[in-house]
């Protein structure tokens, strides 16, 4: 997969690509990261990218001419190549959306800055508008990184093998089961017996329904949607009248 980033600060996005999993991804080139600096696709002297908004109030706006003519020469020929702007407009990021993200063999994500990129650049260039969630950060490149690194690590052979990102919490619609490693004491708090007793049928049951307490607990929202057996239905029967879930 290809992914085409447009942004005013390409430095940002050296430590998290250049690190462990992404770093190996694009050394096995599963993965191309190319970064594009917006400022090179200025005409003026001073390579202005912002300007004071039409209206008045403050603030700057992302000017159309600089980010239309880099999506422009960054997406050539391809028109269905997704154009990504990363904006807390957007529909919701989610395991689902990054998966379907990662189906296409190339992306173009495009991070603002200031307070807002000009209407037309969503008008003529932009195809699709992705939040990671509700709240404002200073610009789109740490939103692009989280999909990057959402999106990448779904690509066939990123992860080892015995690591099927299918298997993930939220691929599954629920959050995780706990997880115990040595030593099977520490400080007086034991690893469930469970996880001791080479039992795999036993251990696969228990961790679904931990998986289950959690999310009843935490994210009970996750539950309407969530594919779960005859038996686990009653399970969480069960739990709704012995477990409140957790406040917040
Ligand atoms: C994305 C960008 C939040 C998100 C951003 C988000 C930069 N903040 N929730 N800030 O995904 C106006 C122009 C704000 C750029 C944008």
């Amino acid at each position: 997969m290809q992914i085409d980033v447009l942004t005013l600060f390409p430095a940002m996005f050296e430590g998290p690509l250049t690190e462990s999993i992404l770093k190996r991804a694009q050394e096995k080139e599963l993965l191309t990261i190319r970064l594009h600096d917006i400022r090179g696709y200025t005409n003026d002297k001073h390579h202005s990218v912002d300007d004071t908004p039409y209206g008045g109030g403050g603030g700057m706006v992302m000017m159309p001419g600089p980010l239309i003519e880099a999506v422009e020469a960054v997406r050539g020929e391809e028109e269905q190549t997704p154009v990504i702007l990363l904006t807390p407009q957007g529909r919701v990021f989610s395991q689902k959306v990054a998966q379907e993200l990662a189906a296409h063999p190339r992306l173009i994500l495009v991070c603002g800055r200031y307070e807002g990129v000009d209407e037309r650049v969503r008008q003529s260039v932009v195809t699709d508008q992705i939040s990671i969630g509700d709240y404002v950060i200073t610009g789109g490149e740490l939103a692009a990184m989280i999909l990057i690194d959402a999106i990448s690590r779904l690509i066939p052979g990123v992860l080892g093998a015995r690591w099927a990102a299918e298997e993930d919490s939220h691929a599954m619609g629920l959050l995780e089961y706990p997880h115990y490693t040595r030593p099977p004491v520490f400080r007086d708090m034991p690893v469930p017996d469970v996880l001791l007793s080479g039992d795999h049928a036993v251990i696969q049951t228990w961790r679904r329904r931990e998986a289950i307490r959690r999310t009843w607990q935490r994210r009970p929202d996750l539950l309407l949607t969530a594919e779960l057996t005859e038996a686990e239905r009653w399970f969480l029967a069960e739990l709704a009248e012995t477990d409140a879930p957790l406040p917040g």
